[in-house]
């Protein structure tokens, strides 16, 4: 036999199993008195790629809730829809805001 693996030649031949599990990061959407529920939808349907019904619920759970989660996603895009949304509603002269929080 060439290689006998019972036999313990003091070599470590195991393989460790390195899943990459990057980490995620939610971007919330915060609720205010100023901003219209249609910018809102309108926000979570073109940046977020919600669909209406999914947008209306998150939005509804924005203003009811005072908070809520748009997505999960990595680092640079998470920041990205931050900056995102709060140039549009910069734009439209709305007070939206959204932050990151790591998932
Ligand atoms: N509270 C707002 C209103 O009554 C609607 C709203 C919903 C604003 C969600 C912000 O993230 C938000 N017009």
């Amino acid at each position: 036999m060439v290689h006998d693996p019972s036999i313990d030649h003091g070599v470590l031949d195991e393989t460790r199993q390195k899943t990459a599990k990057p980490t995620l990061y939610k971007v919330i959407l915060l609720n205010d008195d100023y901003t219209t529920m249609e910018f809102v939808l309108h926000v979570l349907e073109t940046v977020f790629h919600k669909t209406p019904a999914t947008a209306h619920r998150i939005m509804m759970q924005v203003h009811t809730g005072g908070h809520g989660v748009c997505g999960a996603y990595s680092y640079d895009v998470a920041e990205t829809k931050v900056a995102t949304v709060q140039g549009l509603a910069k734009r439209e002269g709305f007070p939206l805001q959204a932050t990151l929080e790591e998932e």
